[in-house]
């Protein structure tokens, strides 16, 4: 068996020669930024692919976060989950906007919408979900009382690339979602990230203020930034998106062998679908609960032990940091069930590459652990 370390990802990478042709036709044009070429075949390939109408690229999905938001014109409070990445709440501290913790359902990790409307309050303009893991939140009540209150939706779809509920792509709801194309997602252009939004206006918008505001040579309409994406990156996407189907089969692959080989360890619990009808097999989350031998941690530790890095997403929760911290909706009493899983989970490896060898001493670890 081999020793190498066991990550719990590894970027998917094509055969390097297949991206010689992309290189050649970059270095024969000279244009290698700035909505060139590959940015806009990049753009139509991923609306074809993703079923989608509209969509923005970035340099990488925090950029585009804090870009969707200001898309929106959004301010005061937004109502967002604290188990996620820190950039979800992040990109509001960026635009000067107050998160409001809510706390989670305790199956599919996403954002509890039971709880959403004690949370509302006159300055309330917006609400930020995450689709965690890339299983869909409950998009139709959160927009029943998106609608009932007014406020604009934002999805942090970083994890949801390809997802599809029973009405086709998850990306299709809410104002706006955004995409992570991080070297760590299961569709990655090295670094970058993309808004996906339902008309041309409002893409027109987001694409000048990713330009620092442009609309053309002497005209600048409004304080933007610069999220471009380069040709070098949306180069590797479209090639990235040539392997896509065999990328997300094989992850496909290794999330069934987990569930079976783990299915009968007292104490692990994996974290079920939520609904969706096309999964992409983001994460392989576990839940180590109370009957199980060791903590989460000790877990943890002893994978390390054993060469494998997997990962506790998401601990500590966004509202245990420094600056969330002192909020009243970060307290501890508010957010009990996002607490009790950012203690329990634990986020085994899973990438197209890991092999089946590599993936039975993973769950040989832990099945010898479990006291069965
Ligand atoms: N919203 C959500 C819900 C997100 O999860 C994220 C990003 C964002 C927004 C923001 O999108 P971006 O601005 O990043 O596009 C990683 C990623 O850096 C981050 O993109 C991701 N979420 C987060 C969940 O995970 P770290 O600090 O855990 O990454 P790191 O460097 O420890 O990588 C994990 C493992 O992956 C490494 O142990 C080895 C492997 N790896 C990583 C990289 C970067 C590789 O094999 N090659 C690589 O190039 O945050």
């Amino acid at each position: 068996m081999s020793d190498r370390p066991i990550f719990v990802t590894q970027p998917y990478l094509p055969p390097l020669e297949e991206f010689v042709p992309y290189l050649e036709k970059i270095w024969a044009n000279k244009t290698l930024t700035n909505g060139g070429p590959m940015h806009q075949q990049l753009e139509k390939a991923l609306c074809e692919y993703l079923g989608v109408e509209h969509i923005a690229l970035f340099a990488n999905g925090t950029l585009a976060l804090v870009t969707a938001l200001q898309a929106l014109r959004i301010t005061g409070e937004v109502i967002t989950t604290p188990y996620s990445f820190v950039a979800t709440a992040h990109s509001l501290l960026w635009n000067g906007i107050k998160p409001v913790f809510v706390d989670i359902d305790p199956n599919t990790l996403n954002l509890d919408p039971v709880k959403i409307e004690a949370a509302i309050t006159p300055q309330t303009t917006a609400i930020l979900p995450v689709h965690c893991y890339g299983h869909p939140c409950n998009v139709r009540e959160i927009q029943r009382i998106a609608d009932n209150y007014n406020l604009k939706v934002i999805y942090d779809a970083a994890h949801a690339f390809g997802v599809q509920d029973e009405g086709g792509s998850l990306l299709r709801h809410g104002d706006m979602s955004v995409l992570s194309f991080h070297a760590t997602k299961v569709f990655n252009t090295f670094e970058g990230g993309a808004i996906v939004c339902p008309d041309a206006k409002t893409k027109q918008r987001i694409d000048q203020l990713k330009n620092f505001g442009f609309v053309d040579e002497i005209t600048v309409v409004a304080p933007g930034i610069n999220g471009k994406m380069s040709e070098i990156n949306a180069a590797f996407g479209l090639l990235q998106l040539q392997h896509i189907e065999e990328v997300i089969a094989s992850r496909r692959k290794i999330d069934l062998t987990y569930r079976e080989l783990l299915k009968g360890v007292k104490g692990i619990r994996c974290v079920e679908d939520a609904g969706e009808v096309v999964a992409n097999y983001s994460y392989f989350p576990i839940l180590v609960e109370a009957d199980y031998r060791l903590s989460r941690d000790e877990l943890y530790q002893k994978l390390k032990d054993n060469n494998v890095f997997a990962r506790r997403y998401f601990y500590p929760l966004i509202s245990d940091f420094p600056m969330y911290r002192g909020m009243q909706s970060a307290q501890k009493d508010n957010l009990t069930v996002a607490d009790q899983m950012a203690e329990k989970v634990l986020c085994l490896p899973i990438y197209p590459a890991l092999s089946q060898v590599e993936q039975e001493k993973i769950i040989k670890i832990i099945s010898d652990e479990s006291g069965n």
